[in-house]
């Protein structure tokens, strides 16, 4: 059977050949540095990992679910990375190090970064819509990753972290409160990466129920994703994470351990972990996510 590693090695070898080779060479090495290089690739694995369980329940053939998914698990990879790109400018969080090297506004300029993050997220939907699965599912992925990136999700997210931060100008700086913090995390994070599971269920076929079994894994995934991020943040150093750690706390960011301790915070995300595996077990499937649950749970960077 596959192994998580046999399916980042898939992810990073059509990573590799993901980029538009038509791109000038300047934006071509701007976004190859945002995309390549390290990165846990959990939203790609996700989409693979769920499309082959469905193709395994369903004893559909598994090469037709990955090939078909595989398209969908790099436009996620290159999303995820164009946003990694944008939060680290100067006018977002300001950050200078990122998967273990100095950020790609560090070393090709904060335009170009600018440029590396839209054409990457512009790309994205081009490798979905042009992917093998039957055109009906790939309009859905495409609406599906649509909300899931844009302002109902991920950039929603990032805006209601600007304002708390006190970083937009029509908005005075709002304290963020435990619903609006939880609310925050959900759109700013927990929202690609149900995306990444469901557009791995929906391109393999999968029913309704299926999907919305999906669904509730990878929201459960999402919050023990952020919870164990938030005690790394605490735990972990620079070296290990390979990111500046500790901000969110010296900003005064109402985070999981500020607001719960430490022990209870990691019993909340194993809580979280034995939820999503329930729901795998509702519409038995299995294959590598339960896993995906148990690395997200384990995980030290
Ligand atoms: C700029 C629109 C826009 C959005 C930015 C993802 C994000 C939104 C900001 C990153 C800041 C952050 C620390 C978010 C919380 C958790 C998170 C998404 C961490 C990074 O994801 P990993 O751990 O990263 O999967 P790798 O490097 O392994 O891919």
């Amino acid at each position: 059977m596959t192994s998580l590693d046999d399916l980042r090695r898939m992810v990073e070898t059509a990573l590799e050949r993901s980029l538009p080779a038509s791109a000038p060479e300047p934006i071509l090495d701007a976004m190859r540095y945002g995309l390549m290089g390290g990165g846990k690739r959990l939203r790609p694995c996700l989409t693979l990992a769920t499309a082959e369980a469905v193709a395994m329940r369903d004893k559909t053939p598994l090469g037709d679910a990955r090939s078909r998914a595989l398209p969908a698990a790099c436009a996620l990879e290159l999303i995820h990375s164009y946003s990694l790109v944008h939060d680290d400018l100067p006018a977002m969080d300001d950050d200078v190090l990122r998967r273990g090297r100095p950020t790609t506004h560090v070393v090709h300029g904060d335009g170009m970064a600018v440029l590396a993050g839209d054409g990457l997220l512009t790309h994205a939907f081009a490798l979905l819509a042009e992917g093998p699965a039957p055109a009906d599912r790939r309009i859905r992925a495409i609406t599906v990753l649509a909300s899931a990136a844009g302002a109902v999700g991920m950039v929603g997210g990032q805006a209601i972290d600007l304002i708390a931060a006190g970083k937009v100008k029509s908005y005075p700086a709002t304290p963020l409160d435990a619903e609006t913090l939880q609310d925050m995390h959900a759109r700013k994070t927990g929202a690609l990466l149900r995306a990444a599971a469901t557009l791995g269920a929906i391109l393999a076929g999968a029913d309704a129920a299926t999907i919305s079994a999906i669904d509730r894994y990878a929201t459960d995934l999402g919050l023990a994703f952020q919870i164990i991020d938030d005690v790394l943040d605490v735990e972990s150093s620079n070296e290990a994470l390979g990111k500046t750690v500790g901000k969110d706390a010296a900003a005064g960011k109402p985070t999981y351990p500020a607001l719960y301790g430490l022990e209870q915070s990691k019993q909340l995300a194993a809580d979280s972990i034995a939820r999503a595996k329930r729901a795998l077990a509702s519409a038995r499937i299995a294959g590598l996510l339960p896993d995906i649950a148990d690395y997200t749970l384990s995980r030290t960077n």
